[in-house]
This record gives C-alpha cells, sequence and structure tokens, in this order.
C-alpha cells in the first residue's frame, strides 16, 4: 500500500477517535434524568413515582404519591439504594455526603437527601414539585428516595422525627 495514503487513513482515525471521545465520556459522566418507582414498605398502600431532572446547576424533583394518610410525610433520598427490608430500614439513613445537620429543603446547611415532606390531601394522594440547588443528580443515583408516616419537623437530628418508612424505591437512570 502507498505510504502516503496509509499516514493519512491513520492521521483520519485519530482525528475520528478524538472527536467522539470525548462526547461518549461527557454522555456516561452526566446523567440528565432519572427516577425512582416507589413501591410499598412496612405493610402500607403507598406507591408513585419521583424523577429527577437535570436543569441547569439544579435538580428538579416531582414527586406523585398515592396510598397515603392524608397530611405531611417525610420525604428524603437515603444513602443506600437498598429497599429489601420490609420496613426499608435496609436503605440506612438520610444521604448526607456534606456530613450537616437533618433540616428542611430550604435551609443553607442540611443532608443532601432532605426533601422536606409531600403532603397527602384527603384521597391520599401527594403531588410536590421541587427545584434543589444543592442536590446532584450524579451523587444521588442508585441512592433510595423513603416516604415516611408521619411529617418531617426538619430539626429533629438526624431523621426529623418523620417516624416509620411507607414506601421506598432506588433511583435509578431514566430515558433523558
Ligand atoms: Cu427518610
Ligand atoms: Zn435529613
Amino acid at each position: 500500500m502507498n505510504r502516503k495514503l496509509l499516514v493519512a487513513m491513520m492521521a483520519a482515525g485519530m482525528a475520528t477517535a478524538l472527536v467522539s471521545v470525548p462526547r461518549l465520556a461527557v454522555a456516561a459522566d452526566e446523567p440528565t434524568k432519572a427516577i425512582a418507582v416507589l413501591h410499598s414498605a412496612s405493610g402500607s398502600d403507598v406507591k408513585g413515582t419521583v424523577t429527577f431532572t437535570k436543569s441547569g446547576d439544579a435538580v428538579k424533583v416531582v414527586a406523585e404519591v398515592s396510598g397515603l394518610t392524608p397530611g405531611k410525610h417525610g420525604f428524603h433520598v437515603h444513602e443506600f439504594g437498598d429497599c429489601s427490608a420490609k420496613d426499608a430500614t435496609s436503605a440506612g439513613g438520610h444521604f448526607n455526603p456534606t456530613d450537616d445537620p437533618h433540616a428542611g429543603h430550604d435551609a443553607d446547611k442540611r443532608h443532601m437527601g432532605d426533601l422536606g415532606n409531600l403532603e397527602a390531601d384527603s384521597s391520599g394522594k401527594a403531588r410536590l414539585e421541587l427545584t434543589d440547588k444543592m442536590m446532584k443528580l450524579s451523587a444521588v443515583l442508585g441512592k433510595a428516595v423513603i416516604v415516611h408516616e408521619k411529617a418531617d419537623d426538619l430539626k429533629t437530628q438526624p431523621t426529623g422525627d418523620a417516624g416509620g418508612r411507607v414506601a421506598c424505591g432506588v433511583i435509578g437512570d431514566a430515558k433523558p
């Protein structure tokens, strides 16, 4: 084979690799959408979905949950993506990579997993939409969303005194 042609082909191949590799790396490193499908825990009838969508530097969280008792229910990301225990204690404590105290979603210092409360209407349905500036989508992938039996008081350490766990779902990649 003509040597010049061979060199030209190799250069073209390298150029293609240089262009395509960074693009693949970005797609793998930066998830843009995730979902947790909530399954009942502790014998409840609670179920639902929670989506996490990257929005600039923030994450938009949308929860739609049914089967709740009317009123407020603590709502957090917990540290392990393990919903195997009947009472969902296998999901561990609140996800807290910065080692900060438990607080409400609007606090400056809080657990990354602190999302406040869902509020169910008289039919037991709750819908929550919030934009979270602290949460990183790549950090919460593979963790679990927990819905609690009682309201999170947003101050008791380290749980918000929200009681038992009535639903659990692992946060996984979603189709963007
Ligand atoms: Cu919780
Ligand atoms: Zn917390």
